[in-house]
């Protein structure tokens, strides 16, 4: 194994004394031991910064919960309070530098071509908008000493959704829950007590913008409406008492209760945004709305309703890599030991952290999780906190299919209609060509011109490598009507783009893409090898749905003759897969984006039964690329380890992913509550690792199904049950000492099937709705 005995032996000490002084702190009585659900986060102490509190969400309202003892801060979003307004950004008659920039760049003259592009070829204005904090729920206790709680604990639940904090004092036990639900559309607080009462407190609602105002509303509500610092969206927060036994009344600005036996704080928020041209809605109607329909609902059937919406996507995948002592530690004391110790279950958790924080940021009818997912403490998030495209949002989506949680792909497919909308305009302002384009980023506005430098921001595939995501929908679930009504139109108009688009080498006699650039580095050039992997895979998923949908076959036959004629990859001198058209990659070179290797992974061009030599070329290009990175970098580099099926090697990288932020390191690695960071963070990196542990332990990617393809050391016994494979099964693996024991596949289509598990191999003629029991030996059970 990688880890070297010294480093082992040292931190297993210290692992031991985490654990001691686990127990002592136990007998002590001074501490609540870990909550019952293994799949829980938990600490002892309240969150001091951001990155310590705990999120919930439903799709559109996120909280982070402190989990403060006198004072709990509940920071909270909605997903559509971004700065701006209504805009587009097209750079009027753009594309009449089209060709010179294209002649300047098979010239060579890089900088004249940027230089140029700079003032004729970017975005208006040159730079997005951002997304903002909304506001903070405060819960002030007055009756509360800190001095006087003994056995505090604060959770996070994920097989519930429930944040709860729970403590003594002076006898009587204090237990407060928070959870977002997605069917009531509201987040609810909860706070009560082991007598009756107990429960007093002043609540109020503080926001992150200037233009507010403070307002009572009747029926036990405050109001706090406004329109964000920079921008037209207008806002309104509120929130609804509703206490059991004592009193409360209703001021300006706060709710105050006294000796009630437990209060119910029900937090709605909504903004007047409709889509991204019109924002017209009446958020304070909206609220109203939300909260008239819950008039009547008690607490116990608001939480039933949530955790059963919250289960039927949660519980549909499980996954057990075995429990060891570790799992008793806290969990940030869990980060700091797992480098040392053995700790396969906090895999498990992270795996499952990641489904959990796709169902709370992407949920049907809200806006597509976005660099932080939607949980958000700033008016200044970095990158804007927006949807970077060359391989950030992508990445989010990763776990979405192979997770078993396809229904939360839902919001990027929505959002790829509106981009395909303000796409075409793109499309024709900037290069004069049919279908749409989006280039490296976007936002709330649906802008998709290239923006901030033309050195990466004019990277014309972003959307060809989002609608490649409607193809793997389609595959993963084998649904004709999305696949004929929302995912063909989207993707034909991404390829004619392309159709129109690439452009030949006059050198080489290759369709080329350009300008354009591989992802972030190397500046402006003609022809990246990731653009090509990607419209080589988008051009075949539209033949491959024009044959099933059986239309458009002159397109087909048109698709099908361009896409010959791509820049195929090619291997350099140092074995490498070369990065550009020109053999140039650096060896020392260990930048984040390992974008030629897009083929692999997520793309499913170059494998070892197809492409060999690519393969080997593409894996020797990772190995140049390094180990340690940015979150979101790691993600990828685990999931294209998966690929090479060496297990090892991806259990290596989430090792380097699961550790503390270092200070100014520029690695990634967690934040106590396991939002991963890029540094800052970012959610992508979660996302990321969720997908690659999946790629672990199932890939479908090769018109056949791998089982436990990259199964690592560090796994030796297991169980996973859910995971989906192309082709609508879902599959059930058991595992002991390493080596498969159990496979259960059940049929969500009929077709032909081959199962493989190291070198052997299984022919099955699948039947929709028929389940496939195999032993180790893959021999029917
Ligand atoms: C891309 C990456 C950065 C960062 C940003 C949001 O530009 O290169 O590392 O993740 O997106």
């Amino acid at each position: 194994m990688f880890t070297g005995p010294m480093r082992n032996r040292i931190s297993r000490a210290r692992f031991n004394a985490l654990l001691a002084g686990l127990a002592t702190a136990r007998l002590a009585g001074d501490a609540a031991g870990p909550p019952d659900e293994p799949l829980s986060l938990w600490y002892r102490k309240p969150a001091a910064q951001w990155v310590e509190a705990l999120p919930v969400a439903n799709g559109r309202l996120g909280a982070m919960v402190f989990g403060g003892i006198r004072r709990e801060r509940i920071q909270f979003n909605e997903h559509t309070v971004w700065t701006g307004e209504p805009h587009e950004y097209q750079h009027p008659g753009a594309y009449r530098s089209l060709q010179t920039l294209r002649e300047l760049l098979f010239q060579g003259k890089q900088k004249e071509a940027e230089d140029l592009a700079m003032t004729t070829f970017m975005s208006l204005p040159l730079h997005q908008k951002a997304y903002q904090a909304f506001g903070d729920l405060l819960v002030e206790s007055p009756n509360i000493e800190e001095k006087d709680v003994t056995d505090y604990r604060r959770d996070l639940n994920l097989a519930t959704a429930v944040a709860s904090v729970e403590y003594r004092c002076n006898g009587v036990r204090f237990r407060r829950e928070v959870f977002a639900s997605y069917p009531a559309q509201v987040v609810v607080i909860r706070l009560s007590a082991s007598k009756p009462g107990q429960i007093a407190l002043h609540a109020s609602l503080a926001s992150a913008h200037k233009a507010v105002k403070f307002a009572a509303v009747s029926r036990g509500q405050i109001s706090m409406a406004g329109q964000v610092d920079n921008g037209v969206i207008r806002f309104e927060a509120r929130a609804q008492v509703i206490a059991a036994g004592g009193k409360f009344d209703v001021g300006e600005d706060t709710i105050r209760a006294e000796a009630a036996d437990s209060v119910t704080l029900i937090l709605s928020g909504a903004t007047s945004f409709k889509n991204y041209q019109d924002v017209s809605g009446d958020p304070g109607a909206r609220n109203d709305a939300i909260l008239a329909a819950l008039r009547g609902t008690s607490f116990e059937s608001m939480k039933r309703a949530h955790i059963t919406d919250h289960q039927r996507l949660f519980r549909r995948v499980t996954l057990d890599l075995g429990s060891t002592a570790a799992a008793k530690l806290e969990t940030d004391e869990r980060i700091r030991a797992f480098a040392g110790g053995s700790d396969p279950q906090l895999v498990a958790l992270l795996f499952q952290y990641g489904r959990y924080l796709l169902i709370g940021s992407s949920r049907k009818g809200g806006q597509p999780a976005n660099l932080q997912g939607l949980w958000n403490d700033s008016n200044r998030p970095p990158w804007d906190s927006k949807y970077t495209c060359n391989i950030n949002t992508e990445m989010n989506y990763w776990p979405a299919e192979v997770t078993n949680l396809s229904e939360c792909h839902e919001p990027l497919f929505d959002a790829l209609k509106e981009l395909a909308e303000s796409g075409a305009k793109t499309a024709k302002e900037h290069y004069n060509a049919r279908g749409w384009v989006l280039h490296h980023n976007f936002d709330l506005w649906r802008g998709t011109a290239p923006i901030n430098a033309s050195n990466h921001g004019i990277w014309p595939t972003g959307g060809a490598w989002l609608a490649t995501h409607l193809w793997e929908h389609y595959l993963f679930t084998g649904d004709k009507q999305f696949l004929r009504e929302t995912a063909y139109p989207l993707l034909r108009g991404s390829a004619l783009f392309f159709a129109d688009y690439l452009v030949e080498d006059p050198a080489r006699g290759w369709l080329i893409s350009g300008p354009s650039n591989s992802p972030e580095q190397g500046g402006l050039v003609m022809g990246p090898t990731m653009d090509h992997q990607i419209v080589r895979s988008l051009f075949g998923a539209v033949i491959a749905a024009g044959e099933i949908l059986g239309t458009d076959a002159e397109l087909r036959t048109q698709l099908a003759r361009l896409r010959q004629r791509i820049a195929p990859n090619q291997v350099g001198r140092y074995g490498q897969l070369q990065e550009w058209l020109e053999d140039k990659d650096d060896p020392k070179n260990e930048h984040r984006h390992v974008s030629h290797l897009w083929g692999v992974y997520p793309g499913g061009e170059i494998t070892p039964w197809g492409t060999p030599d690519l393969f080997a070329a593409a894996r020797k290009s990772l190995e140049f690329r390094g180990d340690a990175a940015t979150g979101w970098s790691m993600g990828w580099k685990a999931n294209l380890w998966a690929r090479f099926r060496d297990g090892n090697r991806v259990y290596r990288i989430l090792s380097n992913l699961i550790r503390p932020v270092s200070g100014k390191s520029q690695a990634g690695g967690l934040y106590p509550n396991l939002f991963d960071a890029h540094p800052p963070f970012q959610i992508d990196g979660n996302f990321g690792a969720t997908a690659g542990i999946a790629e672990m332990l199932l890939q479908s990617h090769d018109a056949a199904m791998l089982l436990l393809p990259a199964l690592p050391d560090a796994f030796q016994n297991g169980r996973v049950t859910g995971l989906k494979a192309r082709g609508g099964f879902e599959v059930d693996l058991e595992w002991r000492g390493g080596k498969l024991r159990r496979a259960t596949l059940r049929a969500g289509q009929s077709m032909p099937l081959e199962v493989r598990y190291g070198t052997k191999r299984v022919s099955v003629r699948a039947e929709a709705g028929g389940t496939y029991r195999f032993d180790g030996d893959l021999k029917a059970r």
